[in-house]
């Protein structure tokens, strides 16, 4: 069983190496390695990215030590059973289909958050945008912050799954492909296999969005084209019914719930369009090959903690990290809002990518830094007691149960059985 598994994991390694990533057929088999049947560069946008040949290496990294080092997880997660994310750009149009029609569904079934808890929620979707905005304080710049959006992603690839009828894996945008333009990605060029494109003309008022706020930024993002409703595409008409906490775009009516002691800040409801800004000028500056490569090549884990996201001076430098980077790649609202930024089903694609950088600096050494953490338990805020392993995530009502942080250091283990191709 083990000779077997090794074997799968040592012929997955000269693909990823390639960027050479298969077009498969169905993506809800556990078994899908064997079912290659096309390779494409030219699909990829004839790039080939030095951070995809990391994540190569990383991928067959991981399964060796998994293999070598945690026995007991290896008979339960390895290449016999493990879950593969792919790019969005190598899903075939009825996987496309098949999740994008989950994703509306999410928004069509009745909300599980008490209306006690959640004023404004309407539908499913909006228990994951809610339990987003209640933690933000507490799963931002903190020592828990890869491994609560690790797990936030998760639970909501299990919901459109159990709930919606997803077959597949949940896909990322691979920021770096397509940094130069973003509006040329499968994800976002706006066709009906899209999570639609930019916004119309829009928010004309203002010509910057500032970081990390309007009123004193550290960074001005110049005005995009866009700033207005998406008009077109499969989520033209998405509803979005949160927040705005905390906007970078001042064309967006105020939440009921403005409060800031209020345990339902940014939940009353809120009904309107998704707006975006799509910024070439952020994604070329600071998500292409070079910048990430950069990220994974931090020494430790503090030093990638801080520059993911903006460095240790926060966006001091002109420096934005990969992580806000790829909020503001789409902006407006809910995009550029650091509580209610997954109302932009975007978010889910970004936050996939963060994951999977994430699991390639720790997979590039995992005996180091499987469970490398760096943070305290409050944002930004230094002088908190240090994030533990030991801690405790909650999702509320978006998804049952708790982990703990150390759960969630590794995709091998705990709730998770993924990788990434
Ligand atoms: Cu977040």
């Amino acid at each position: 069983m083990r000779a077997a598994g090794l074997f799968t994991a040592a012929w997955l390694a000269p693909a990823a190496l390639a960027g050479a990533i298969p077009a498969l057929e169905e993506p809800s088999s556990a078994h899908s390695f064997d079912k290659r049947q096309d390779i494409s560069i030219n699909a990829l946008g004839g790039k080939i990215l030095q951070t995809d040949v990391y994540a190569g290496i990383a991928g067959l990294n991981q399964q060796i030590y998994q293999a070598t080092q945690k026995p007991d997880q290896w008979k339960k997660c390895n290449p016999l059973n493990i879950s593969v994310r792919r790019e969005w750009s190598t899903f075939s149009t009825s996987e496309k289909n098949n999740y994008i029609s989950a994703v509306k569904c999410m928004s069509k079934l009745p909300p599980k958050t008490p209306k006690s808890d959640c004023p404004g929620c309407r539908n499913r979707y909006d228990d994951f945008v809610a339990t987003h905005i209640k933690q933000t304080f507490s799963i931002h710049n903190t020592g828990n912050f890869l491994a609560w959006h690790r797990w936030f992603t998760w639970a909501y690839e299990q919901t459109l799954r159990n709930e919606c009828g997803y077959k597949g894996q949940h896909p990322y945008y691979n920021w770096p492909r397509w940094a130069d333009d973003p509006l040329k990605s499968p994800v976002l060029d706006g066709s009906a296999t899209s999570m639609s494109g930019n916004g119309v003309s829009g928010c004309t008022n203002q010509t910057f969005y500032g970081i990390p706020t309007n009123d004193s930024p550290t960074i001005k993002v110049p005005h995009g084209a866009g700033g207005g409703c998406i008009a077109s595409g499969p989520f033209k008409d998405w509803p979005v019914n949160l927040g705005p906490v905390f906007t970078d775009l001042t064309c967006t009516p105020a939440n009921p719930i403005t409060d800031f002691t209020s345990p339902n800040l940014g939940l009353g409801y809120n009904p309107r369009c998704l707006k975006r800004d799509i910024s070439q000028y952020v994604s070329s500056t600071w998500t292409n090959d070079d910048q990430v490569v950069k990220l994974l090549n931090s020494a430790d884990i503090k030093t990638f903690w801080y520059d993911m996201q903006g460095g240790q001076n926060a966006f001091s430098n002109n420096f934005m990290g990969v992580h806000t980077a790829g909020h503001f790649t789409v902006g407006a609202d809910p995009g550029s809002d650091f509580f209610t930024s997954p109302g932009d089903p975007y978010f889910f694609f970004h936050h996939a990518q963060i994951d999977r950088t994430w699991w390639t600096w720790q997979n590039l050494n995992p005996s180091d830094r499987t469970n490398a953490i760096y943070g305290t338990i409050v944002i930004a805020d230094p002088t908190a007691p240090a994030s533990k392993l030991t801690d405790t995530m909650t999702l509320g009502y978006a998804y049952p149960g708790n982990i703990t942080v150390g759960d969630a250091m590794t995709t091998m283990g705990g709730p998770f059985c993924y990788t990434y191709l």
